[in-house]
C-alpha cells in the first residue's frame, strides 16, 4: 500500500533523526521531499522544527507501519536528554491510500494534517495531485497562508 509519512524533529541532530527514517524505508520510498525549516505549530515556545514528508510503498499493514514509525521514534528517544519538551523525532502517518480510520491509536488521515503547512507543503512536493477529504492539498495550502515554513 502507499502511504505518506511526516517526520519532524527539533531536538538534537534533527537532520540525522530525519535521515534515520529515510534509511529505514530506503527501498520503499517512492518520493522524498526536501527538508523544511518550520516555525513551531501549536506550542510555540520551542525551537523551530525540521520537517520532511515521504511517499512510501510498503508491504506492511497500517498497524505494522505505525509500529515501525514508533520504533524509529523510540530509537531516537534513547539518545535524548531526560527533559520535558521538544522531541527528537516524531513520525506520523498522514495518509494511506484507500484506508481511513478514526481509532485514536491510528487516525488516518491524520486529523490535523489539513491545518498544518509543515505537513502539506512537503506532501505537495512528493504528490502534487494529492487530495485530502475531497480537497486538493494545493488548495488547502492556499487557504492556510504563511505559517513560517521554508524549504531548504
Ligand atoms: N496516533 C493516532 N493516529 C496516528 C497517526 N496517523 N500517526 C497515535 C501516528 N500516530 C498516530 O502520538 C500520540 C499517539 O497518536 C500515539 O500513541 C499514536 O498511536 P505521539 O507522537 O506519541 O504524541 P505527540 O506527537 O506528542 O502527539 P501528536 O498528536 O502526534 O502531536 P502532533 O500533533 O504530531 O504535534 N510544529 C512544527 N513546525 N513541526 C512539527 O513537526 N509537531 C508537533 C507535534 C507540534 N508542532 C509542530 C510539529
Ligand atoms: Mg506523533
Amino acid at each position: 500500500m502507499r502511504a505518506v509519512l511526516s517526520s519532524g524533529s527539533n531536538m538534537g541532530d534533527a537532520r540525522a533523526h530525519l535521515q534515520s527514517v529515510v534509511d529505514e524505508f530506503a527501498g520503499e520510498i517512492v518520493a522524498a521531499s526536501s527538508l523544511y525549516a518550520t516555525a513551531p505549530w501549536g506550542k510555540t515556545d520551542q525551537p523551530d522544527f525540521l520537517n520532511q514528508s515521504l511517499l512510501v510503498e510498503v508491504e506492511n499493514s497500517p498497524r505494522e507501519l505505525l509500529a515501525c514509525c514508533q520504533e524509529l521514534e523510540q530509537r531516537a528517544n534513547r539518545v535524548r536528554e531526560e527533559r520535558w519538551g521538544p522531541r527528537t523525532l516524531d513520525v506520523d502517518i498522514v495518509w494511506i491510500e484507500g484506508y481511513t480510520s478514526d481509532d485514536p491509536e491510528l487516525t488516518v488521515p491524520h486529523p490535523r494534517a489539513h491545518l498544518r503547512q509543515f505537513v502539506l507543503a512537503p506532501w505537495l512536493e512528493v504528490d502534487p495531485e494529492a487530495v485530502l477529504d475531497g480537497v486538493r492539498i494545493s488548495e488547502l495550502l492556499d487557504g492556510l497562508g504563511d505559517q513560517g515554513v521554508r524549504k531548504l
